[in-house]
């Protein structure tokens, strides 16, 4: 069977978490990394059902975009999904969550007026964040969000705390220090086989 194929910039940024996910999930993949002008010539071929990266490219040929769909269909290939639906909405409430720290994070990121980016910044690092991992905090009930499975929710977790939070360093990072259960799940889906060795031959790059 041919590998599937992962198309993106040469970044962690919105497309990390399916390259997390496919190397949990133990599938083989190409990391298909494109400059802006290589990207250029992909979007006019019409190929990214959505004109947008990432886009998964299954060993059978099909083409899927949005990352945290790719994501989810790799966790649900890989055994990484819940079975039962309210465990899955409950793992898609803890998604739907990072989605939005990932949002007020990029916000704050790209904003070209110094003191509106500090403005965002101290919003999200003093209130937002905080708020968010007590609530975090509070929904972990075992070792991971579903108790004693590795799901896509942990997956999505750690990839904001890692790629965005931390630079992409395998370290915990500060803003989870003073919650220990949080950090030990980070720290837990690190051990995963898979995310570890994906992350140890991962291109380095600054986002
Ligand atoms: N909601 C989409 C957003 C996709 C998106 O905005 N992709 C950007 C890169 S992060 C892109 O393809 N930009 C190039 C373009 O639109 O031509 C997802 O999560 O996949």
């Amino acid at each position: 069977m041919s590998a599937y194929e992962y198309h993106y910039f040469n970044v962690r940024a919105r497309g990390e978490v399916g390259r997390l996910a496919l190397a949990a999930a133990n599938l083989e993949f190409k990391d298909l990394r494109h400059t802006r002008e290589e990207w250029l010539e992909i979007k006019a071929s019409g190929k990214p059902p959505l004109g947008q990266m990432p886009f998964l490219v299954t060993p059978e040929g099909k083409t899927l975009a949005q990352s945290g769909a790719i994501m989810k269909y790799i966790c649900k290939k890989g055994g990484l999904s819940p079975t039962d639906p309210w465990d899955e909405a409950v793992a898609d409430q803890i998604c739907g969550g990072v989605d939005d720290l990932r949002l007020s994070f990029i916000k704050g990121h790209f904003e070209k007026d110094e003191a509106k980016k500090e403005e965002l910044k101290k919003e999200l690092f003093e209130t937002t964040l905080p708020a968010r991992l007590a609530n975090y905090d509070a929904l972990l009930k075992g070792t991971y969000f579903l108790d004693n499975k590795l799901t896509y929710a942990d997956i999505t977790f750690f990839d904001f705390f890692n790629g965005f939070m931390n630079n992409g360093q395998p370290t915990v990072p500060d803003c989870l220090s003073k919650f220990p259960r949080l950090a030990a799940l980070y720290e837990k889906v690190l051990e995963n086989p898979g995310i570890k060795a994906w992350i140890d031959r991962r291109p380095k790059t600054d986002l």
